[in-house]
C-alpha cells in the first residue's frame, strides 16, 4: 500500500486527504477540513490564504508518511511574491469587482473574438489576464494559488499547464504562455516562468515544512492536475456510453474531454471554454454558476438564524411544485457574496413568476434552475460538437446531492451517474500516482483506477421533457432583459 497526500482547496472549503494506493484502487480519508470564505477589507475581496497553509500544515502534519504531496485548487487567482520569495500581496478573490473594469479596457483593445481564438479561453472577468490588468505590482513572480501552496511547500515555483491554462494568457497552438498576446494588451510576462506540465515532480518539501509537520525528508511536491476541475474530469468514470460530466460543486461545468478545442463564434457565443486537461485533452465546458446560489442562500439563512439542515431542507424542496418560477443561475446579479434568497425572489417578481418565499422554495427554484441550466449546457455541447451525449456523469460534491442529480436527469432526459463525490482529491493523488510510477501513464490507465475505487450512483430521467422546455423558453426574455 502507498499513501498519497491530496490538497484540494474549495472556494467554501479546503481539505487534506489520504490517498490509500492499494491493488488498483485509491481509498480516500479527510484527515483536515477547514473553512475557506473570501473576505472583504476597504471594498477588496480577498482569500485568507494564510489561513488555508495554516490548515494545510495540520493536515499534513496528522498523516503518516506519505510518499508525495499535490495541491488543487479553483482556478485564476494568484499571490504575488517578491525577490525574497515572501507575498508582496494578499490574494485576491475572482470575484472582486476590479476586474469587470479591465474586462471591457482590455476587449476594446483586443475583441473577445481575437482571444478567444489564441486561447480558447472564454472572456470571463475573472480570468487572470484581467486580473493581471487591473494589478500595479513590483512583485518578481506570481503564482496561481495551488503553484504558490506548491512553492511554499517544495521552495520550486512551477505554472502547472491545466491551471495556467484557465488564465487566458496560454496560446492553445504552442500551450506556452503568448508573448504576442501579452504584448498586444501591454502585459509584462516577467511575472510567469515556463508553463510546467502536469505530473512534474517538483523536488522533495524544505526542511522547515518538514519541521512543522513531521514528513519525512524525502516526500516530494507534485505539480498535480492544480485546476480542481482538471483534476476532477481525470477521475470521471466513463463507461461505454458516449458521456459528459458536469463536475458539481460552488460551479457547476458542464462539458466533454476532446482532443481538439472549438473557437468558433457559436461556442464563444455560448459561452464555452477550452481549458487544458491532465493529459493535455481539451477540456470543452460551461461554467455554469452552480451550488453557490444554495450556498449562499443557506450561509444568509443561517446568519439569519434559521437552523438550516441541509438533508432537510432538499426532502422538503423535493415537495415543493416543480418548475414553479426558474432564473438564470449566471445572471450577474448572483455572483457576488451577499443575501442571496432576497436577490432570486427580486429576479422571480421581475419577471413575473411566483415569488419563492420559504427556505424550500428559495431551494426547489435553485435546484430547478440549475438541472435548466445543465440542460442548456448539454444541449450546447452537442450542437457545438456535433457529438450526442447519452450518459451524464456528476462528479463533485454535488453527485451527493440526490435531488440535483434527479432533477437533471429529467432536465436532459439523460441517465446521470453520480459519483465519485471526492473526484478532486481523487484525480489529484491519480495524477500524483502516475507522476510516480505507482500506476502506468494516460488516461485510460487512470480511469481504471477511478472505476474500481467508486461505483457511481444512477439517476434515471422522469416525467415529459415538455415541462423543462417550455421553463427553458420562459426564461429567454430573462436572460436577453
Ligand atoms: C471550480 C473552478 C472553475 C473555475 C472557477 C473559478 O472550482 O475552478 O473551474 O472557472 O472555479 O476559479
Amino acid at each position: 500500500m502507498t499513501l498519497l497526500a491530496a490538497v484540494d482547496l474549495g472556494a467554501s472549503s479546503g481539505r487534506v486527504m489520504a490517498a490509500h494506493l492499494r491493488e488498483g484502487r485509491i481509498e480516500l480519508t479527510e484527515t483536515a477540513r477547514f473553512p475557506n470564505r473570501a473576505v472583504t477589507v476597504r471594498g477588496r475581496l480577498y482569500w485568507d490564504v494564510l489561513g488555508l497553509w495554516a490548515g494545510i500544515l495540520e493536515g499534513l502534519r496528522a498523516l503518516d508518511g506519505p510518499v508525495s504531496v499535490g495541491v488543487d485548487s479553483w482556478a485564476v487567482d494568484y499571490g504575488l511574491v517578491g525577490d525574497d520569495g515572501h507575498l508582496v500581496a494578499n490574494p485576491v478573490c475572482y470575484r472582486d469587482a476590479r476586474n469587470a473594469a479591465a474586462k471591457t479596457e482590455i476587449l476594446e483593445r483586443v475583441g473577445a473574438a481575437e482571444l478567444f481564438a489564441a486561447t480558447g479561453i472564454q472572456p470571463q472577468p475573472f480570468n487572470t489576464l484581467f486580473q493581471f490588468a487591473a494589478e500595479t505590482t513590483s512583485a518578481r513572480r506570481a503564482l496561481l494559488i495551488p503553484d504558490l501552496i506548491g512553492y511554499w511547500l517544495s521552495g520550486v515555483p512551477a505554472w502547472e499547464a491545466t491551471n495556467a491554462s484557465t488564465t487566458g494568457l496560454v496560446d492553445l497552438a504552442t500551450g506556452d504562455w503568448s508573448g504576442a498576446l501579452a504584448e498586444r494588451i501591454g502585459l509584462d510576462l516577467g511575472l510567469l516562468g515556463p508553463v510546467t506540465p502536469t505530473g512534474t515532480v517538483l523536488g522533495p518539501v524544505l526542511p522547515e515544512v518538514a519541521a512543522a509537520t513531521g514528513l519525512a525528508a524525502s516526500t516530494q511536491v507534485i505539480a498535480t492536475a492544480s485546476h480542481d476541475t482538471a483534476a476532477a474530469v481525470a477521475a470521471v468514470p466513463y463507461g461505454t456510453e458516449h458521456a459528459a460530466y458536469i463536475s458539481c460543486g460552488t460551479w457547476s461545468l458542464v462539458g466533454v474531454e476532446r482532443d481538439t478545442p472549438i473557437t468558433t463564434p457559436a461556442a464563444l457565443d455560448a459561452g464555452f471554454t477550452n481549458e487544458r486537461g491532465a493529459d493535455g485533452s481539451i477540456r470543452f465546458l460551461r461554467n455554469v454558476a452552480g451550488l453557490w446560489l444554495l450556498n449562499e442562500s443557506i450561509a444568509t439563512w443561517r446568519l439569519q438564524g434559521h437552523d438550516i439542515d441541509l438533508a432537510g431542507l432538499l426532502a422538503e424542496a423535493a415537495r415543493v411544485e416543480r418548475l414553479r418560477s426558474v432564473v438564470d443561475p449566471d445572471d450577474a446579479r448572483f455572483a457576488d457574496p451577499g443575501d442571496m434568497p432576497e436577490r432570486i425572489r427580486s429576479y422571480c417578481a421581475q419577471t413575473g413568476q411566483p415569488v419563492p418565499g420559504t427556505p424550500a422554495e428559495v431551494a426547489a427554484c435553485v435546484l430547478d434552475s440549475l438541472a435548466l441550466a445543465h440542460r442548456s449546457a448539454v444541449e450546447g455541447l452537442e450542437a457545438l460538437t456535433g457529438d450526442g451525449v447519452e450518459a451524464i456523469h456528476v462528479v463533485g460534491g454535488g453527485a451527493n446531492n440526490g435531488l440535483l442529480c434527479q432533477l437533471t436527469a429529467d432536465a436532459t432526459g439523460r441517465a446521470v451517474l453520480a459519483g465519485p463525490d471526492e473526484a478532486t482529491a481523487l484525480g489529484n493523488a491519480l495524477v500524483q500516482a502516475q507522476a510516480l510510477g505507482l500506476i502506468p501513464p494516460g488516461p485510460e490507465a487512470r480511469r481504471a483506477v477511478a472505476r474500481a475505487s467508486a461505483r457511481p450512483r444512477r439517476y434515471e430521467p422522469r416525467g415529459p421533457q415538455a415541462p423543462w422546455g417550455r421553463a427553458a423558453a420562459r426564461l429567454q426574455p430573462a436572460r436577453v432583459a
